[in-house]
């Protein structure tokens, strides 16, 4: 196949589940909500249908875990997290945030990297609803970035000053974890 690939990676064709923490043991989209929390004015929530009646925006993207598998192809359908951030009074001294999971896996994002165009919170993939295991009804995608940063079962999105290790992140993973750099590992 003659097309872009990070360094390292290698595509396949099956969509693998990786889940560190428990699934959620009941989904029910109607009652399903993200909180933005932190360096916020006041806590804001969203319900899931809320952000369904926002613009949506679909994202093309490959989809790169660290462990060097790749997902080629995927059309992502969400919102821009950058459309619910602008909904809520940020502190001028956010510059990352925590985004968290129903199960307690968590990862952290640089602002920058958060607001930028391609960064949803999807709930599609390539034209049919996510399945529970993939992150239903609401999960990150950070095309840029190795999939750890792709938190699924998104709940809350916590702005703070400084940088924190997520799950992964606390593990020795990249705090950063640009695919194009090969930045797997915190040095
Ligand atoms: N909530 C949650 N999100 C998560 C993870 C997880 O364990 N829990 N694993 C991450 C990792 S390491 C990868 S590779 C991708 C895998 O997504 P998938 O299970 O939809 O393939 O999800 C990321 N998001
Ligand atoms: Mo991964």
């Amino acid at each position: 196949m003659d097309r872009n690939i990070p360094p390292g990676q290698q595509f396949i064709k099956q969509f693998p589940v990786r889940t560190a923490e428990s699934e959620p043991t009941s989904i029910d989209p109607k009652t399903w909500t993200v909180k933005i929390t932190g360096l916020v004015e006041r806590p804001v929530t969203f319900g899931f249908d809320e952000i369904q009646a926002m613009d949506t925006v679909q994202v093309k993207g490959d989809f790169h875990c660290v462990e060097t598998w790749s997902v080629p192809d995927n059309l992502w359908k969400g919102v821009k997290v950058k459309d619910l951030l602008d909904k809520v009074a940020i502190e001028e001294k956010a510059g990352y945030a925590m985004v968290k999971s129903w199960g307690g896996y968590d990862s952290d994002v640089d602002l920058e990297v958060l607001m930028s165009d391609e960064t949803i919170l999807a709930w599609e993939r390539n034209g049919k609803p996510l399945e529970p295991e993939h992150g239903y009804p609401l999960r990150l995608i950070i095309p840029s970035r190795y999939a750890y940063k792709s938190v699924k079962w998104v709940i809350e999105i916590e702005l703070m000053e400084n940088d924190r290790p997520g799950y992964w992140e606390k593990r020795g993973y990249h705090r950063r974890a640009d695919v194009w750099a090969e930045e797997r590992f915190e040095k």
